[in-house]
């Protein structure tokens, strides 16, 4: 008898226990004590974290900067054979020949323009592998915004030379019609959106199409391409805070070429550069060596998973390279920086990305000199014929200039084109009007 009734009461003292209006009277009185604070860390709705005692800043050089990534070491051998990506001969002959190409197509069109045949010119020397690293990691109908320096991503996808000629001659073949400044690409075809000037336009944009995607459901990302200089503009940041929360398919990828025309990155930025922003957005990063036409792949190819793994979400890769060219046919660099600091970038011992390409291939027993000497004049020969062919076709009537802007004409603009009638009917003698096609 006294068993059962000690039983009952032990019951009776658990079913209390566990009644939610015990846990709760358990909960606020034990809420009266600092030490559950402790024990719960912070309420606040803006921040997940802990409580500390400790008054300290975190500066910059509390964080360990992102290693860079890479495969290879300068002389194109491969590290880790793990990280070595599983790419048939086909391939990486391709890499290589569109890294070469692209290079060839920048050292003839540049000079172009020193011989006033085009108006303008952009290289991508020195950052060949950021572009054709990242170009073959992607499906080729991910939607691409880039900066301007992306050339070799569109010549990985199929843009012929002819179309790079027509486009900077701005002749009637030129798709935008002559109306953008050469190096103004884009090709509805190939999932490349057409280049603007003013930078970082395109990052926005960028998050916004990734946004479309998402809701499409149609497996496919976005990946937009940006210098450093372009990471201190306002866009950047609206852009990668709205892909994060918005949880966005996209890559962004920052080409970190050391400068903005005259602005080296030490003026550019304080921290941990582009990278070391990623994580503090929500955003998974990673730095790669951007001369490693391997790790770019890789680092691309991984970039790519994540970014359409649940439901997507951006990523961010700052792919550290050298702009060997000056900034433009405007710019001329020796002025901001040391001729030797170009100089060693150049070298093979630094890690140039095409050496670099060409000693693995030749390690691997895929490429030798005498193909590279072959390679070499056939692709100066493509690019010269491109180039006479182009140079031959006419510009549209200069009319065009006012039209595809606006659906109806306005006001201001159709008084801007009586006044250039005017001026050409009495001093078109003087521009070259033969060259331009007449209104239709
Ligand atoms: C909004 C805006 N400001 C300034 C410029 C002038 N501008 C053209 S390119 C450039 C430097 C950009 O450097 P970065 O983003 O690092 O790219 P890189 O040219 O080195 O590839 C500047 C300042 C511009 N085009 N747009």
């Amino acid at each position: 008898m006294i068993r059962t009734c000690n039983l009952q009461h032990f019951r009776d003292i658990l079913l209390k226990l566990r009644s939610p209006s015990t846990l709760r009277l358990q909960r606020v009185s034990s809420d009266s004590t600092s030490d559950s604070d402790e024990d719960e860390g912070p309420r606040f709705p803006g921040a997940k974290t802990n409580w500390t005692e400790k008054l300290k800043f975190r500066h910059s050089d509390d964080i360990k900067p992102l290693p860079v990534y890479r495969v290879m070491d300068n002389y194109g051998k491969v590290i880790d054979p793990e990280q070595e990506p599983k790419l048939d001969k086909d391939m990486l002959l391709k890499m290589y020949k569109t890294m070469t190409l692209l290079r060839q197509m920048d050292l003839i069109l540049y000079d172009s323009q020193r011989q006033g045949r085009i108006s303008f010119y952009m290289t991508s020397h020195g950052e060949e592998a950021t572009h054709i690293g990242s170009a073959a990691a992607v499906n080729d109908k991910d939607l691409v915004f880039g900066q301007y320096r992306e050339t070799g991503v569109l010549m990985w996808r199929g843009f012929s030379l002819l179309q790079f000629v027509n486009q900077c001659f701005g002749n009637k073949r030129d798709q935008g019609k002559g109306k953008q400044m050469p190096v103004h690409y884009g090709s509805k075809e190939l999932h490349f959106v057409t280049i603007s000037s003013p930078l970082a336009t395109q990052l926005p944009q960028a998050v916004g199409a990734a946004y479309a995607y998402k809701r499409a459901k149609n497996g496919l990302c976005v990946i937009t391409y940006f210098g450093e200089g372009a990471a201190s503009e306002g866009d950047a940041h609206a852009a990668l805070n709205f892909s994060a929360t918005l949880r966005c398919p996209i890559i962004f990828f920052c080409r970190n070429n050391g400068y903005a025309i005259s602005t080296p990155s030490k003026e550019q930025y304080c921290g941990d550069a582009i990278g070391g922003r990623g994580p503090a957005y929500g955003i998974p990063t990673i730095r790669v060596d951007g001369n490693d036409v391997l790790a770019v792949y890789n680092a691309t190819e991984a970039a790519r998973s994540l970014s359409l793994k649940d439901g997507g979400g951006p990523v961010l890769i700052e792919a550290m390279t050298y702009r060997l060219g000056h900034h433009s046919t405007s710019d001329d660099s020796t002025a901001y920086r040391p001729a030797e600091e170009i100089q060693n970038w150049e070298s093979p011992s630094w890690g140039h990305p095409i050496a670099r390409m060409n000693q693995y291939l030749v390690g691997k027993g895929l490429w030798d000199e005498a193909m590279e000497e072959k390679w070499r004049k056939d692709a100066k020969q493509q690019i010269i014929q491109a180039l006479l062919a182009g140079e031959k076709v006419t510009k549209l009537d200069w009319k065009e200039m006012f039209t595809d802007v606006y659906h109806d004409l306005p006001v201001d603009l159709q008084k801007q084109m009586e006044s250039m009638e005017d001026h050409l009917k009495k001093y078109g003698e003087h521009y070259p009007l033969k060259n331009f096609i007449s209104a239709p």
